[in-house]
């Protein structure tokens, strides 16, 4: 209950931040980067999301929480573009969580920051988790394809720790299948982990969906996912989530 008191005032006292990792196509160049929200309490020092976002989750305060996330995302998308840092398909990767998706108006929520902003909405990248299709297809697509009509582009993030089948998936309409971190740390130690991690790219590439694995750490891991077909990659093998001006001047420097 302190933590949540806490939290309600992190936004005006400056205490959140934003960082930002890397993606990175086959050749190691930067693709696109993923928005990972912290939390720089004055005691406890900074705090991971998986530590507040629950909380934020059940109080609901994560809708706030989030349209800010995604304000200060698209601005900074306009900063660099205006400085003209950006590939054409540059995209940031944003998480959405179930709260904020069932929002009445998430899709206006959206369109508003882009247009204010004056960014391109193709752009963003929003990932969604398996938990949260729990709810009704037929009253989730229209909302994915409503947005992706107008270019916002869909991924989903921790692929394969929850229950999708690919009929399932095939009525989707997303972009991208993020193949979750606790496959891709094992993929040499456990033969399951990589018949998993091919399974997946290659549902990704049934459905032409693009495929980017998370976690990678190793040349091992990378050099097994590209042999496989995966084309995007995260992971502190090619960066660690660093503060947004850091972003900023690695794309600066075009690395
Ligand atoms: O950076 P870290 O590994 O601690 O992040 C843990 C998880 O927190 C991420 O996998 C992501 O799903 C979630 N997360 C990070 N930033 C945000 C955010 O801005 N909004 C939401 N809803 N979740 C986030
Ligand atoms: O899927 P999610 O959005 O929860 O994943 C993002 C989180 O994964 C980030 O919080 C980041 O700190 C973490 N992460 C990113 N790259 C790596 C990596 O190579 N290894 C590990 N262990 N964690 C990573
Ligand atoms: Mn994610
Ligand atoms: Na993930």
């Amino acid at each position: 209950v302190a933590l949540l008191a806490e939290l309600r005032k992190a936004r005006t006292l400056d205490q959140l931040h934003l960082h930002c990792q890397p993606v990175v196509d086959a050749a190691g160049r930067i693709a696109g980067g993923e928005i990972l929200l912290r939390w720089e309490h004055p005691d406890r020092g900074w705090i991971g999301p998986s530590d507040f976002i629950p909380l934020a989750e059940e109080s609901g305060l994560i809708i706030d929480i989030g349209t800010w996330v995604l304000e200060t995302a698209c601005g900074l998308l306009r900063a660099w573009e205006t400085r003209d840092w950006l590939s054409p398909d540059f995209f940031l990767s944003i998480n959405i969580s179930p709260r904020q998706f069932r929002q009445p108006d998430f899709p206006g929520i959206i369109h508003t920051a882009a247009e204010r902003a004056g960014i391109s909405p193709h752009r963003l990248k929003l990932e969604i988790t398996e938990g949260m299709l729990i709810s009704k297809l037929d009253d989730i697509v229209p909302i994915l394809a409503g947005l992706r009509a107008a270019g916002v582009r869909f991924s989903l993030d921790d692929f394969g720790t929850g229950y999708s089948s690919l009929a399932y998936l095939q009525r989707l309409p997303l972009d991208q299948l993020k193949i979750d971190r606790s496959f891709v740390l094992d993929l040499h130690h456990d033969a399951n982990d990589a018949v998993i991690v091919r399974t997946i790219i290659n549902m990704g590439q049934s459905l032409a969906l693009e495929v980017v694995a998370e976690g990678v750490e190793t040349l091992a891991q990378f050099e097994f996912l590209k042999e496989h077909g995966c084309g995007l990659f995260q992971g502190y093998l090619f960066g660690q989530p660093v503060d947004t001006d850091s972003f900023g001047a690695k794309l600066r420097a075009g690395t």
